[in-house]
This record gives structure tokens, sequence and C-alpha cells, in this order.
């Protein structure tokens, strides 16, 4: 970091950079001064000048331009297994920017014929659980077993902390170098409902695709869990043995959203306690509301270092989709769950709307402080703010024109 000692060096040695309303006898009181202009691109490897000619010089007629895809391009790569369009796809349903959104639904339009023959499968638990490990091993499994599988993620928390849940791909080493496994870190967004949507679209991209398992991980801390519970079928919960259910975070009714819960990491010494806590989870599900009509939830063990137990979990989800096709439930879950998202979506946007209105910007901070202060009830707030939204209301016809 420069010294005031360096800066005046630096006027000694370059006085031309003194601002000119600077008076003749400054000292290093006056911070001010004009910088050199910069000889090389920013990132100081060359100018970007030079860089174009040189580029220029060694290939004079090729010119890098970014191709354009249609939607039918995006989606013929999707349905033809083209792994390099899939990503692009992903992409596309990723992104916030309003042409892509248009172009993002013309393709999902191509797609939807193709998607929904898979099994979606949600998978949360707190940090340190050993979810990563669990879709390591297990997604291994199913590749053994002959399935293509998808691992997608919702991390609410990406946009803060920059980073994203299925980000450690050290985890997943196995896995994430398969061909035949699709692996894709957790969007980032604003909104958990914005996460949750392109996850979902996503979802629907990988199965056109040809994926048949959808592994959906989520960290189990918030609402994260409801909004994964609300795109797939089969929800499995993973827990650690020895640390109560307080420390887990893990409360009645996350346990109640749960097809299956497994206790994990149940190997070496652990092993025992692991099978304890099974038992008790097990007493404690009998208590509970079961996640999907027509279906008991257990509790297991399982170990993703020795694998123990991995498969088990794979036949409980094997015999759930049977079960639950056979009552017809299967389906019906997939097509409440659709409706729910209509609403929920237009819940989202109208709010988004609401919050942008230019109106409602200029009372909301002072609607909130009145409603605060107690000198205004919630209720006539609520009206006074959507009063402002939908406008003046138009006058009645009074019929031909004047
Ligand atoms: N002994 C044993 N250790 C395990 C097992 N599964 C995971 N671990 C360890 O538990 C730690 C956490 O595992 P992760 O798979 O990263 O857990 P996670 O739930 O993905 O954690 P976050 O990504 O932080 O939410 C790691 O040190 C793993 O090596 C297991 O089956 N047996
Ligand atoms: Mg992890």
């Amino acid at each position: 970091m420069a010294t005031i000692k360096d800066t005046e060096k630096q006027l000694q040695d370059r006085p031309q950079n003194r601002p000119e309303w600077q008076p003749e006898d400054a000292g290093s009181e006056f911070a001010c001064r004009v910088m050199d202009g910069v000889a090389t691109g920013h990132d100081g490897i060359s100018s970007y000048q030079a860089a174009a000619e040189e580029a220029a010089a060694a290939a004079p007629t090729q010119i890098y331009r970014r191709p354009v895809y249609t939607a039918e391009d995006y989606a013929t790569g999707v349905l033809s297994g083209d792994r390099a369009m899939l990503g692009r796809t992903i992409t596309l349903m990723e992104s916030s920017a309003p042409k892509h959104i248009d172009m993002a639904q013309e393709v999902l339009k191509r797609l939807l014929p193709h998607s929904g023959k898979s099994i979606r499968v949600g998978i949360t638990g707190v940090p340190g659980v050993g979810k990563s490990s669990f879709i390591e091993t297990f997604g291994c499994k199913l590749l053994e077993l002959g399935h293509k599988v998808a691992v997608l993620a919702v991390d609410p928390s990406s946009s803060i902390s920059g980073g994203s849940i299925l980000g450690d791909k050290t985890r997943m080493e196995q896995l994430s170098r398969d061909i035949r496994c699709f692996i894709r870190p957790s969007p980032a967004g604003k909104t958990l409902g914005g996460v949750a949507r392109k996850t979902r679209e996503s979802m629907l991209v990988c199965e056109a695709a040809g994926f048949d398992v959808i592994l959906i991980e989520t960290v189990g801390v918030g609402q994260s869990e409801t909004a994964v519970r609300s795109m797939v079928d089969f929800f499995l919960l993973l827990m650690l043995s020895g640390a109560g259910d307080e420390l887990q975070g893990i409360k009645k009714g996350i346990m109640e959203l749960a097809d299956a819960l497994v206790i994990t990491k149940a190997d070496g010494a652990n092993k025992l306690p692991a099978q304890t806590a099974r038992g008790e989870y097990e007493r404690a599900m009998h208590y509970l509301q079961p996640a999907t009509e027509g279906w008991t939830s257990h509790a297991y063990t399982c170990s993703s270092l020795t694998g123990e137990g991995i498969l088990e979990i794979w036949r409980v989800i094997e015999e759930f989709r049977a079960v639950t096709t056979a009552s017809g439930v299967f389906e019906q879950h997939r097509r409440d769950q659709n409706v729910k998202w209509v609403h929920e979506m237009v819940d989202a946007k109208l709010h988004e709307r609401f919050i942008r209105h230019e109106g409602v910007r200029q009372i909301l901070a002072s609607v909130e402080q009145e409603v605060a202060g107690g000198t205004l009830p919630a209720v006539s707030a609520m009206h006074k703010l959507l009063a402002v939204f939908d406008g003046p209301s138009e006058p009645a016809s009074k019929g031909g024109r004047s």
C-alpha cells in the first residue's frame, strides 16, 4: 500500500501529477493527484489494441462469434443427449434476463412432452450430515444398476455466501467424473422461489435428456426443504445419530415431510449408536402424519463409506414408486404439485409487481412505520397500500361520447 512518503516522492519525481489548482508549496497534505493513464489492459498483460492487432494478424479472417441457437436447436440438442447443449439449456433456464426467460419457455414447451419419466428424489439434512457423500455412493450404485442420474441442488444461501452446495465436487469425485451422470450446483438467486423455479425447470430438462433418476439436494436448515418437497416424488431426510433433535434443527414438521429417514455414518464405532437412533426415530415416526398418502415412512441406517444400507434405500424408493403408482397417488401428487406451482409463481410475480409499483414505493416505508408505531392497524395499512397499487378505478361510462 502506498505511504505518504511514497506520495511525496512521486510528486517530486513527477510534478506533472499535481492537479493544476494545487498551491506551488503544497505538501503531502494535498493527497489529490492525477493518475498516470493505464498503458496496458487492466489485467496488465498487454494493451487491448495490441492484443486485437495480434489476433487479427494471426487469423485475419477468423472472428469468433458466439453461436445463436434457436429454441429448436436447444430442444433437439437436449433430446439427442448432447451434454454441451444440455449444459447450455440449463444455463438458459437459470438466466434471469427477460429475453432468456422467453426463449427458455419456448424450449420448455418443446421438452415438456418428453419429461416426467423419472423418479424425483429430494435429499435433505443439516450441514455435515453426509449429503454429498451419500449422493456419491448412492449415485454410483444407481449407475451400476444401469440408471442415468442427474444431481441438482436448491441452496437459497448461495446468493449471499457466493458458494453453493454441490460445489464440493471433491465429495463426489467418482460421480462427477462419470459420463452417465450430470451434476449441477445450485443456481444463484435472490429469493428461494426464484432458485426453486430454476431447479424445477432444470429438472424437466434433465428428464427430457433421458435421466431417469433426479436427485435434488438441499440443506435442511430453513424453508428450502418445503420448496424441494413440493417438486419431488420421494423425500429423504438424512440424520445423525448421537445428536439431539434440537441440535440438528429438526422439527416435527420436517420429519413429517419425509418418506424415509436415514441415519448416516453407520460404520465403525458409530454403527451401534446409529442402530439405536434408528429404533428411536422409528418409534417417533409412528405418531406422525404420513408424508405421502398410503405410504408408511420408516427409519434406516446406511454408511456412504462402506456402502452398507445404500442399496436398501434404493429398494425402498422403488417400492414407494410401485405402491403409489398402483394407488394413483404418484400421478395425483405430480398434478397437484404442478397446479400449486402455478399459484406460487403467480403469488411471487404479483408480490414483485407490488413491491416495484412506484406509488407503493413512495408510501411503503411511512406506512410500515405507522404500523410499527401502533398508529395504523395492519388491515388498514393493507387496504391503503392495495388502493395505491390498484390505482383509481375507472369512472363509470356516462354513455356516448361528448
Ligand atoms: N464415517 C463416515 N463418515 C462420513 C460418512 N458420510 C460422510 N462422512 C463424513 O462426514 C463429513 C461431512 O460429509 P459431507 O458429505 O460433506 O456432508 P454434507 O451433508 O454434504 O455437508 P454440507 O455440504 O456441509 O451440508 C465428511 O467429513 C465425510 O467424510 C459415512 O458414511 N461414514
Ligand atoms: Mg455437501
